[in-house]
C-alpha cells in the first residue's frame, strides 16, 4: 500500500517545534545546547518514542531514532537533518528533514510496510556553526574529521568548551567514540529545503542533489592603532576597520572576477573593537565564507583573499593573522540513490530536476562514509535563514512521501 502522509500533524509539529526558540514567532533562535535545543530534542525524542522507535544519542548529542527491519544485522538505510538554527532564523531549516522523515517512517509504518534493512532517523548535533565556529560539528564527529582535542579547542563567545557544553547538557564520553565505521549505512538520504529560488522559479516541487558545494570558513584578526577620532590626523593613522573593509571587498572582486556563477564569498561577522563612534577601530574580528561547487575555483578566490591581505598589511601598517576554521572538499551523491530518487518522483508523478546544493548540509560528511543523496523542496523566493523562510505543507508532504518511497525502495535492496 502506498504510504500516506499526515500533512496536517506533520504540519501542526513542525509549528510546535518552531515555537521552541530563544525569539518570538517567526523568528526561531536555537543554538545548540541551549535551553532551547534541548527542550526542541526533548520535544522531537517524545515523537519518537510515540511511534515506538529505538533512540539513543552520542558523546556529543547526535541522535539515532531506528526503526528495526528484518535484517537488523545489515546496515540500516538512513535519512536525517538537523534542528538547530542560527539566531533570527526561520522554521524550516533543517527541521523538514527531521520531522519529515519522522513521517515518512510514521507512514511507511501505517501503510503495513516491513522493512528489510533498518530505517533509521538521525538528528545531528549542531549542523549550524553559530556556537562553536564550525559547521556541521556531528556530522564531523561521526565521519571522523574532528579529534577527541577538540572538545577542549572549540570553544563558545563564553570562553566554554564544547566537552564543558556538551556534558552539561548530558552527552558525555569519549568524543572519538561517536566516529560511524564506513558502511554504517548502505544508504543515506537528507530531505532539506532548497534555500535558493532555482525551484520556485523552475514551479517544480523536488529537486535531486547531484552534488553539495565545497565550504571553507576564515577567521581573520587585524590589529591596527586606535586613537581619537578627531586628533588623529588621517596620514597618521593604522584603522583596522578599513583595512577589514578592503580584505572584504577583495573576497567579493575574486568572488565576481573569479568567471563562475557559483562562486560565493560572504563576510558574516565583523566585529570592531572598542566600537566608539569616536575611536579609530583598533582591532577587527571578521569572518569569511567562501564556497564553490568546484573546489578549485574555491581556493583560487581563498588564495585571492591572502595576497589581498598581505598587501593591505604593508599598505596601511596592520597585523593581520588568519585561521582557516574549516576547508572541506565537495560532496558527489550515489547515483543508485539518485536513481531510487527519481523512480520514487516517477511513481508518484511528480516532476523534478537534478541540482546542486550551494548550501552545505550533514550529507557533506555523511557522504564520507556512506552513499549518500539529497532531496529539496522549494522555498518561497528561495528565502533562508530568515523568520520568513517558508515550505508550503503541500512542498513538504510531497518531499516526505517521496522521502518514505526512496526509504522503503532502498531499505528492501539486498
Ligand atoms: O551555511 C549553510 O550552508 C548551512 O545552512 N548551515
Ligand atoms: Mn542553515
Ligand atoms: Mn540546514
Amino acid at each position: 500500500m502506498t504510504p500516506t502522509i499526515d500533512s496536517e500533524r506533520l504540519s501542526r509539529e513542525l509549528a510546535q517545534l518552531a515555537a521552541i526558540s530563544e525569539m518570538p514567532l517567526p523568528a526561531v533562535t536555537r543554538v545548540v545546547f541551549s535551553p532551547a535545543d534541548l527542550r526542541a530534542r526533548e520535544y522531537v525524542r517524545g515523537l519518537c518514542e510515540q511511534a515506538g522507535l529505538i533512540i539513543h544519542a552520542d558523546a556529543v548529542g547526535n541522535t539515532f531514532v531506528r526503526w528495526t527491519g528484518d535484517a537488523p544485522e545489515l546496515p540500516a538505510v538512513g535519512t536525517g537533518s538537523h534542528i538547530d538554527a542560527i539566531p533570527n532564523a526561520g522554521s524550516y531549516d533543517g527541521t523538514v528533514g527531521v520531522l519529515g522523515g519522522l513521517e515518512a517512517i510514521r507512514a511507511l509504518q501505517a501503510s503495513g510496510f516491513r522493512p528489510h534493512r533498518s530505517i533509521e532517523l538521525l538528528i545531528f548535533t549542531a549542523e549550524e556553526p553559530t556556537r562553536f565556529g564550525i559547521g556541521c560539528l556531528g556530522s564531523r564527529f561521526l565521519a571522523g574529521l574532528l579529534d577527541e582535542a577538540a572538545g577542549e579547542r572549540l570553544r563558545d563567545g563564553d570562553g566554554r568548551t564544547l566537552n564543558q557544553v556538551r556534558e552539561a547538557a548530558g552527552f558525555t564520553g569519549p568524543l572519538e567514540s561517536t566516529r560511524l565505521p564506513a558502511g554504517y549505512y548502505s544508504a543515506f538520504v537528507e530531505l532539506h529545503i532548497e534555500q535558493g529560488p532555482l525551484l520556485e522559479r523552475a514551479e517544480l516541487p523536488l529537486g535531486i542533489v547531484t552534488a553539495i558545494a565545497a565550504p571553507a570558513a576564515l577567521r581573520l584578526r587585524i590589529e591596527g592603532e586606535g586613537g581619537h577620532a578627531g586628533a588623529v590626523l588621517m596620514p597618521d593613522r593604522r584603522d583596522a576597520f578599513l583595512a577589514a573593509a578592503e580584505i572584504a571587498l577583495a573576497a567579493e572582486n575574486a568572488a565576481l572576477t573569479i568567471g563562475a556563477i557559483d562562486t560565493v564569498a560572504t563576510c558574516g561577522i565583523c566585529n570592531v573593537f572598542p566600537g566608539a563612534i569616536n575611536s579609530i577601530p583598533s582591532r577587527v574580528e571578521m569572518t569569511l565564507d567562501v564556497r564553490d561547487i568546484d573546489e578549485r575555483r574555491r581556493d583560487a578566490v581563498l588564495d585571492a583573499i591572502n595576497v589581498a591581505s598581505g598587501a593591505v598589511a604593508s599598505r596601511r601598517g596592520v597585523y593581520i593573522a588568519g585561521e582557516v576554521i574549516s576547508k572541506d572538499a565537495p560532496a558527489i551523491c550515489d547515483r543508485l540513490i539518485v536513481e531510487t530518487l527519481e523512480a520514487a518522483c516517477e511513481a508518484r508523478s511528480l516532476q523534478y530536476q537534478e541540482m546542486v546544493s550551494r548550501a552545505y548540509h550533514d550529507s557533506l560528511f555523511v557522504s564520507r562514509f556512506a552513499p549518500t543523496a539529497m532531496l529539496f523542496i522549494p522555498c518561497r523566493g528561495g528565502v533562508s535563514h530568515r523568520p520568513d523562510e517558508y515550505a508550503s505543507p503541500e512542498a513538504i508532504a510531497a518531499g516526505a512521501a517521496v522521502l518514505a518511497d526512496t526509504l522503503a525502495r532502498l531499505s528492501l535492496l539486498s
